[in-house]
């Protein structure tokens, strides 16, 4: 039987090399971001492959999420898979330097956020006794790092909140599990850093995760038997052995 995946933070790296991943293998998809433009890119591109429908929110706006996931029409409602990507950090700097916007920005999206879509599309999944939440940790959710405090904070919080859900939707069997990715090469340090060309820099002399990599263990992940799954993982890329030991080439 066909099913459905919401994918949130799918204009752009992991969440966009998730839509490939799942079309390939026939999941329809309901894709969300803010960059409409790319949407309606995906849309026609993956429209190819599988059936798509877009929603543009920001997940920060609590009435936007709820809205645009009650829009869904008939065909859209039903979601078997939930993964919640969209986040980012904002900034690293040592605490005593923080700004207060970026903090705001990575508790907002990344915790905040992910709890909105979920409270969105949980109930249905309660009613219907089935359902797979799949939520994006990172290696920063078990490993805290210099200047990494707040977005460290709200990937430790993903991770509680993953073992939360767990819990709590265990009765309606209902699977939970958090992928916690390493360094990925996407537009995550553009965003951390602002446009600065020090982003340039952040995947120079080894081979990071690439995005791909990520999106087939979410494959692996999703298209388990009933009785299986798979709780959590982490995974670096092979020059990398912790949040700061990384084999470069000199
Ligand atoms: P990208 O910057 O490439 O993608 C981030 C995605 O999140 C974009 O699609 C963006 O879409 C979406 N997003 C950001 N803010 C919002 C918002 N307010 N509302 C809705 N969507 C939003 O980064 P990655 O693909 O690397 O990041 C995806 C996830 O993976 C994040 O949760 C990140 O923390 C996590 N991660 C990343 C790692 C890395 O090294 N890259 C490692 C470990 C975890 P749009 O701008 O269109 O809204
Ligand atoms: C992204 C990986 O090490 O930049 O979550 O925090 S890291």
């Amino acid at each position: 039987m066909r099913k459905t995946a919401l994918i949130t933070g799918a204009t752009s790296g992991i969440g966009y090399a998730t839509a490939y991943e799942f079309a390939k293998h026939n999941i329809d998809l309901i894709l969300c971001g803010r960059r409409l433009e790319r949407l309606q890119t995906l849309k026609k591109d993956l429209s190819k492959l599988t059936n798509v429908h877009i929603l543009n929110f920001d997940v920060r706006d609590k009435d936007a999420t709820f809205k645009a996931i009650s829009s869904l029409p008939e065909q859209f409602k039903t979601i078997d898979i939930l993964i919640n990507n969209a986040g980012n950090a904002h900034g690293l700097d040592p605490i005593n330097e923080g700004s207060i916007d970026d903090w705001d920005a990575m508790m907002d999206i990344n915790v905040k956020g992910l709890l909105y879509v979920s409270k969105a599309v949980i109930p249905q999944m309660t009613a219907r006794k089935s359902g797979h939440i799949i939520n994006i940790g990172s290696s920063a959710g078990k490993e805290v790092y210099p200047k990494g405090n707040v977005y460290c904070g709200s990937k430790h919080a993903v991770l509680a909140i993953t073992e939360g859900m767990r819990i709590d939707l265990n009765p309606y069997g209902i699977k939970v599990g958090a992928v916690n990715p390493g360094l990925v090469e996407t537009e995550f340090s553009k965003v951390r850093f602002k446009g600065d060309k020090i982003a340039d820099t952040v995947y120079q002399g080894f081979t990071a995760l690439q995005a791909e990599d990520v999106a087939e263990v979410i494959y692996f992940a999703v298209s388990r038997p009933p009785h299986v799954n798979i709780a959590d993982v982490l995974m670096f890329c092979t020059a990398q052995a912790s949040s700061t030991i990384v084999k470069k080439d000199v």
